[in-house]
């Protein structure tokens, strides 16, 4: 039996974990022989609920889960972890601009960024899905120089799998057949769902289905699928963003398929024009728990310029947020 890792999982009273933490104790996430420890970070109000986590999650008899540890004090939630799930955040509230957002979540970012710099390893490994998901990411990174860049990434593999189920249906094939999808950008209504490069059934997607359909119905349908979701539901997409993060993880540890790539938002290093150093979704693929940017795919003058629009979004939310780092 291999020995336990300690996954630490912020906002683990709320929605998406409720979903989330039972898929990793059951092996999902980092597969059904890796043994976990799960260390749950919530605020002191939210620590009743998070009891009754911890209660459900023994009462699965889980075989590998270890131990669980509950607390509202982060040095303790990030002490050994070698994962960081990061969902803590709040959700935006009536009347509040994204600018308030960005600031009051920024803040939660800046303050674990710090406590993570000091307790845990520079290697854990760290997928941010708390909105605004790259933002945050970037304010962590700038708040935790020991830590290897290269192991801070943000959460687009919801979009990327909703970006999967609309050409899929479209196409009317089956959902594993599409391969090589890609989201490039930030996880906001900028981002850009692109096919150019995917395939289906091993033949090319743009050959498939109609060029206008892709670039006018499917691009922003998948960008606001987020929005689709909360005015059916009254809160915003939970299972499947903690379906996204499991695939995240799971793909960054035990690798892509042969063939395949996935979307993930990663520091970049100025592949495809973008600013060094912005948390950028990228097509990526995975093998021994490291990322390898996605090169030479050749990009039209539109999805360049949506590329540059989402990069610019960025910037301008990094300048928004420049006093937490
Ligand atoms: P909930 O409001 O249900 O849960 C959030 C939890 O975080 C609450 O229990 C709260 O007490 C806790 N929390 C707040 N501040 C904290 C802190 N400083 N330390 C630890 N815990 C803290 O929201 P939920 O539906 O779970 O969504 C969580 C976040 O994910 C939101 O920011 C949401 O916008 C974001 N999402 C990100 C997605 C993505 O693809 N990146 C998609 C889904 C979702 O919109």
């Amino acid at each position: 039996m291999k020995q336990p890792v300690r996954v630490t999982v912020t906002g683990a009273a709320g929605q998406i974990c409720y979903s989330l933490l039972y898929r990793i104790a059951s092996g999902e996430m980092l597969g059904n022989d890796q043994p976990v420890i799960l260390q749950l970070l919530e605020i002191t109000p939210a620590l009743k609920v998070l009891e009754a986590v911890r209660m459900e999650l023994n009462d699965c008899a889980f075989p590998l889960l270890h131990d669980v540890i509950c607390t509202d004090d982060a040095k303790v939630a990030f002490t050994g972890a070698d994962y960081g799930l990061m969902v803590g955040a709040k959700p935006r509230g009536p009347g509040m601009e994204r600018a308030d957002l960005l600031k009051d979540n920024g803040k939660i970012f800046s303050t674990l960024g710090k406590v993570i710099n000091e307790v845990a390893s520079p290697e854990m490994k760290i997928c941010v899905v708390g909105n605004p998901a790259n933002t945050n990411a970037y304010i962590l990174m700038k708040n935790a120089p020991n830590l290897n860049p290269r192991n801070i990434s943000a959460l687009m593999r919801l979009d990327h799998n909703r970006a999967i189920y609309q050409l899929a249906e479209k196409a009317d094939k089956p959902m594993n057949t599409v391969q090589k999808m890609t989201i490039w950008g930030n996880h906001s209504t900028t981002q850009v769902p692109d096919i150019t490069h995917t395939t289906i059934g091993g033949e090319a997607a743009p050959s498939l289905v109609d060029a206008t359909w892709a670039n006018e119905e499917f691009i922003p349908k998948v960008a606001k699928r987020g929005a689709e979701v909360i005015a059916a539901r009254g809160s915003s997409s939970a299972a499947s963003a903690a379906n996204g993060v499991i695939d995240h993880v799971r793909t960054w540890v035990l690798g892509t398929e042969d063939g395949d790539w996935a979307s993930m938002a990663v520091c970049s290093d100025g592949s495809y024009g973008i600013q060094e150093g912005l948390i950028y979704s990228y097509p990526v693929t995975c093998k021994d728990g490291e990322w390898t940017i996605v090169q030479g795919l050749e990009n039209s003058a539109f999805i360049t310029e949506k590329m540059k629009a989402s990069e610019k979004e960025l910037q301008d939310e990094a300048e928004t947020c420049s006093d937490l780092f």
